[in-house]
């Protein structure tokens, strides 16, 4: 006598097939889509989907979290800067503050961290999307209206195979949290229609403030957030701390939110 329930092949085959092509129909018209699974994007998706947005993250990876895994140098503890702990407080992150340096800076378990921040998303309600590459934008009348997007490894396969098409998704707003990359903001720039002006050097101290207050519509339909937010508006490099990229993903969520409304 088995332990588990019965089931054959062709019924976890039919259970896998219909529940995703249920999900992924259900979102070929979405509010909004981040392209983006870090922490950035992954904030703004918590914040939409909660509020009933109905919310797709475009990830390339199998995995979602992109640098939060990780702190620097490979060491898995993130930092994060007063009042950026408030999210670690919303998400249930322990954490603890470094002492003897200045007040206001705090330490927490990276795996710990993305976790529960992946979680949040996916609790909210957020259609999550892996596996799939960014590839262009849909634009209408001078607006960014949609996202085309290809499995992965098909974006990867060489050129001999190039019939491939992609697939694409209708949205009213779409987020570009794609890190330094900033890979949608690139699709514009590359037809001229935004001026990139690359990230600067390391600066800490003042880079945090600057992406949250860079944090934007950078063309109609597209918001810029996270470390694409600073490779678009020329602004210093973070480093490893995160408050920066966390209320970054709050503030591209209420602008997304606003044009979704209007
Ligand atoms: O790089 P990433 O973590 O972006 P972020 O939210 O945070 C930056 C920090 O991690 C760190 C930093 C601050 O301390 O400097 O770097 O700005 O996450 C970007 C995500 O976008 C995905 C990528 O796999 C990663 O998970 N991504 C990149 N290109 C594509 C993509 C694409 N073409 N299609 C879909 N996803």
């Amino acid at each position: 006598m088995n332990q588990f329930a019965q089931a054959t092949e062709k019924d976890i085959t039919r259970s896998i097939v219909e529940e995703f092509l249920g999900d992924f129909l259900n979102h070929i018209e979405s509010d909004v889509i981040i392209v983006g699974g870090g922490p950035s994007g992954l904030v703004a998706a918590r914040d939409l989907a909660s509020k009933g947005l109905k919310t797709v993250v475009l990830e390339s990876n199998n995995y979602f979290g992109g640098g939060f895994w990780l702190g620097g140098y490979l060491m898995n503890k993130v930092t994060v800067r007063a009042p950026a702990q408030r999210i670690f407080d919303q998400l249930g992150v322990p954490y603890k503050e470094v002492p003897d340096i200045k007040e206001g800076l705090y330490v927490a378990d990276a795996p710990s961290a993305c976790s529960k921040l992946i979680s949040a998303a996916c609790d909210a309600g957020a259609f999550m999307l892996n596996m799939n590459k960014f590839d262009d934008v849909v634009l209408r009348d001078g607006r960014v209206c949609g996202a085309v997007t290809n499995w992965t490894p098909v974006s990867a396969l060489p050129r001999a195979i190039t019939c491939v098409d992609p697939v694409a998704i209708e949205t009213k707003c779409v987020i570009d949290a794609t890190g330094h990359d900033a890979v949608v903001a690139n699709s514009l720039a590359k037809r001229g229609l935004v001026d990139l002006e690359g990230f600067l050097g390391m600066d800490v101290d003042n880079s945090e403030d600057a992406v949250v207050n860079n944090t934007s519509e950078l063309y109609p339909g597209l918001v810029v957030t996270g470390m694409a937010a600073a490779t678009c508006f020329g602004l210093s490099r973070m480093g490893p701390t995160f408050g920066g990229m966390l209320e970054s993903g709050v503030k591209a969520a209420k602008i997304a939110e606003e044009i979704v409304r209007s």
